[in-house]
């Protein structure tokens, strides 16, 4: 594939006013007639031909201002469609194209899911139903007409407003919808099915009646109601927190099983993998909540930052996806605990984030080059795109990032706009200049803060040196030194928070120091005794702080920082020390030991906290992944497995009674609620229970056993098999077996149960994948069962896919090439787990880039695993 580069850049030649659809849908042949409204770009090239995008498309017919296109005056293929001699005018193109909605199995276009036929067009779907300029700077008002069977499909939705149905000859119907703001055709949308639908009623703050529904399989309702409850809480609270108002009569929210992203905000239609939509106290766990909660927001928030506004190109991508996560996080920082959202997502940002950006498949938050778009929606064009907004708030500050956001929300309101011109609103906003801030954008790659105190006794002073380093990625070699806010603070030993004054005369305002520059030093004056430096106090930039603090320095930010984040931060940092230390001794045949003040920090936590979710989220040692990403190189997954076996273990037995004492006094006798509060308690109770079960397998599968037997909600049971399943044996392979019979019909948790059992660190699981394979609930044809078991055992299984043998990455290539002609799409991302082997020891490597090998071999390769086997092989 060609590779498409942001200098390249040039308007579109034309233009596409209006589209007018009518898509009547059937099984294996339906007909879509497009009538395209086609005007000269003012901004194109004058005498340019008319080269339309396809892709798999079957033409019918071609008629231009109503008139059949006589055969010579157009090439059409399933890959385009080309007008070389187009009118100097204005002019209409009809289109009848002819699809098989059954047999589109890569998800893209128009496709059915069980029985319901739905779309998906981002990024470029909307060419696989007709012929178009598919880029998203090409933006039209569409009104669609969807004719269907009414037993097949009663259900039938469009974008935007409806405006008429009715019965049709032959047991048809028809609904036409029209959406009257101008929109690109990634943003294009249809449903038609058996649906049931949950509605209600919102009025906006300036009175429009909106009607509000979710779609759900019949039978589901009951499951539906969580998402309309956040989905209501989500339109309030983006009226407050950034003005932005709902603005068609109806929001409609469907779900469906097959989808190979997690949700998509189609304008006023959004469709949603199921698992992000359906949820009961049975069903779902309180993970399965938040993550309900936050992908409902931030599709809807998409409706401003996106949709209104959308993207000039696909380069531009972190436009919206970066801000539009930084607005679901602050969403759920204020529906739920901020402190505990932001180490949650510190955690997500790591694993994912900081794993891509430090490997082959690295890239900037706005990249300049693409062979496959599909290929860059990244934990780095997202989470990423989102640290830089919430480094712009810290940077200009609260109000004017407000007032950025503002103008941003009403000047490009209405266009496909670039990073530049988001930037521009806040330089404009705060009178602050962004130029050397936006290089965020452009370079790749995870920066190191490096930092060293010194104190001076005689002098009263406490000096700070600060320095950044970036390491190189694939095409940028060189890296430059970019803007880091750092948020900071002194403590004292005996934890009092000491006054920061500069020598030079300035007070930190907020402890915010920025470095700019390769390095800083800042002499702190009226320090009055050593201090313990507390340092990106809230993660306030996306670096890996490096500083050498000794074991009493973190122990006492644990205990005495005023920065949540921060004393979260310490706990994982004195763990990891401990981690690092035992990897060696394991390495080198020692039996790895612990000193036991990290467990009595952790003990006297409990004893002291009533914050659960935070305490949940400081009982969670660092990953089997976290701890081989501090390690960087020549990484032995099996030495890593047994060190942290042991530190849980050591730390289990020597608070066992404390953590025994947690979970009993924080059983609960009320009935399930998801909120926050409650959901906080079940976490730090089943992570007490993890630990104890780790110093204490015997006793600890017995209380699991228990809590399996007794839960009344899918939390409590399914951490008490995740309990379970961590100690080999009978009981464990019981517990499965009854988890499997209680929910046979119940594909969401049955996924639950497979990503479980793939993420067993033990050899045995190679084969116990190979056998689900063949379960009949296994299926390579639905994603969300595919990642379960696939997904899980390449990314979620350190010790087992990286075996040393190779075996796991011969089940993960032999996975992707059965998958890259039906879904390469899905193929490709499975293979990001790829994305780490040239950190493994040689032996592995070895082993991971013949694999790779095997499945670059494939011809014909699809382009989306083409491109992230080439770059990871690179
Ligand atoms: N645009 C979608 C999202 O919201 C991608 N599927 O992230
Ligand atoms: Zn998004």
């Amino acid at each position: 594939a060609t590779v498409i580069r942001l200098e390249d850049y040039r308007p579109a030649d034309w233009l596409i006013d209006t589209v007018d659809l009518t898509v009547s849908l059937h099984p294996t042949a339906t007909m879509v007639r497009a009538t395209l409204a086609l005007r000269p770009n003012p901004a194109g090239a004058v005498d340019a031909p008319l080269a339309l995008d396809g892709d798999e498309l079957t033409l019918v017919s071609a008629a231009l201002d109503g008139a059949p296109l006589g055969l010579d005056a157009y090439t059409a293929t399933s890959q385009g469609f080309t007008l070389p001699h187009p009118p100097r005018r204005a002019f209409t193109l009809t289109f009848e194209t002819l699809l098989n909605p059954t047999a589109n199995t890569k998800l893209m276009g128009l496709y059915r899911s069980s029985g319901v036929y739905c779309t998906q067009c981002e990024a470029e779907g909307f060419r696989r139903i007709t012929y178009f300029l598919d880029r998203p700077d090409v933006m039209s008002v569409y009104t669609t007409r969807i004719e269907a069977d009414a037993r097949e499909a009663p259900v039938l939705l469009g974008n935007g407003n409806p405006v008429e149905s009715g019965p049709l000859d032959g047991g048809r119907h028809y609904a036409v919808w029209h959406d009257p703001h101008p929109k690109p055709a990634y943003l294009f949308a249809l449903v038609g099915g058996r649906l049931a639908r949950v509605g209600r009623r919102f009025t906006t703050r300036s009175g429009r009646e909106v009607e509000l529904g979710v779609y759900v399989e019949p039978g589901k309702e009951d499951r539906a109601g969580y998402a309309m409850d956040a989905l209501v809480r989500s339109m309030r609270w983006d009226e407050t927190a950034f003005g932005c108002e709902y603005d068609l009569d109806v929001f409609n929210i469907v779900a469906v099983s097959d989808f190979n992203m997690g949700a998509m905000e189609n304008k006023g239609l959004n469709i949603f993998n199921d698992k992000y939509v359906l949820a009961s106290p049975q069903t779902a766990t309180d993970a399965d909540y938040a993550n309900i909660e936050a992908i409902i927001a931030h599709e809807y928030f998409h409706n401003w930052t996106g949709n209104r506004i959308t993207c000039r190109d696909w380069f531009q991508l972190c436009l919206k996806e970066g801000l539009t996560v930084f607005r679901d996080h602050e969403f759920s920082s204020d529906e739920r605990s901020r402190p505990v959202k932001r180490i949650a997502d510190v955690r997500n940002l790591r694993a994912h984030q900081f794993a891509e950006d430090s490997g082959p498949l690295a890239h900037p938050v706005r990249p300049n080059a693409y062979r496959e778009i599909n290929n860059f929606y990244t934990a780095t064009v997202y989470e990423k795109g989102s640290e830089l907004i919430s480094m712009l708030k810290i940077l200009i500050g609260s109000e004017a990032f407000r007032a950025g956001m503002d103008l941003y929300l009403r000047r490009c309101d209405g266009t496909a706009a670039t990073v530049e011109e988001f930037l521009a609103c806040f330089a404009e906003a705060s009178g602050r200049d962004l130029s050397h801030f936006a290089l965020w954008y452009r370079q790749a790659g995870t920066p190191s803060l490096m930092a060293k105190g010194a104190y001076d006794e005689a002098a009263r002073t406490y000096t700070l040196e600060l320095a950044q380093a970036t390491p190189p990625t694939p095409g940028q070699e060189t890296k430059e030194p970019v803007v880091i806010p750092v948020r900071l603070g002194l403590i004292a030993a005996d934890g009092e928070e000491l006054q920061l004054r500069l020598a030079d005369g300035r007070e930190l305002a907020d402890g915010l120091f920025v470095l700019d520059a390769p390095a800083a030093k800042l002499t702190f004056v009226d320090v009055p005794t050593q201090p313990t430096p507390s340092l990106l106090r809230g993660f306030s930039a996306p670096v890996k702080l490096r500083i050498d603090l000794d074991e009493d320095d973190l122990l006492r930010l644990f205990r005495h920082d005023s920065d949540p984040f921060n004393r979260w931060q310490a706990a994982q940092s004195v763990a990891t020390r401990l981690l690092l230390r035992a990897v060696d001794a394991v390495k080198s045949q020692g039996e790895p030991g612990f000193s036991p003040r990290f467990a009595e920090a952790l003990g006297a936590l409990l004893a002291a906290t009533d914050d659960h979710a935070f305490a949940a989220q400081v009982m969670a040692l660092p990953s089997e992944a976290d701890i081989a990403r501090e390690i960087g190189q020549d990484i032995d997954p099996d030495a890593i497995l047994e060190a942290r076996r042991a530190l849980r273990a050591s730390v289990g037995r020597l608070i066992g009674p404390r953590l025994r004492q947690v979970y009993d006094g924080l059983a609960s006798g009320e009935a399930y609620s998801p909120d926050a509060a409650s959901a906080g308690r079940r976490a730090l109770r089943n992570a007490a229970l993890d630990l104890f079960a780790a110093g204490d397998p015997e006793a600890g599968a017995e209380l699991a056993a228990a809590q399996f037997e007794a839960a009344d909600n899918m939390t409590d049971r399914f951490a008490a098999l995740a309990v379970l399943a961590q100690i080999p044996g009978e009981r464990r392979e019981q517990a499965l077996a009854r988890f499997a019979a209680l929910y046979e019909t119940d594909p969401l948790v049955l996924d639950k149960w497979f990503a479980l059992q793939a993420a067993i660190p033990e050899p045995g699981t190679l084969e116990r994948v190979r056998a689900l394979m063949s379960h009949p609930a296994f299926s390579l044809a639905n994603p969300n069962r595919t990642r379960a078991l696939i997904g899980s055992f390449a990314m979620a299984n350190l010790s087992q896919f990286n075996r040393a043998d190779g075996k796991g990455y011969d089940l993960l290539a032999e996975v992707a090439l059965k998958l890259d002609d039906a879904n390469p799409q899905l193929a490709a991302r499975l293979l990001g787990a790829f994305r780490s082997w040239r950190s493994l020891e040689p032996g592995r490597r070895a082993k991971a880039e013949s694999a790779l090998r095997r499945v670059e071999a494939k011809t014909p390769l699809s382009a989306d695993v083409a491109d992230i086997v080439s770059r990871c092989l690179a």
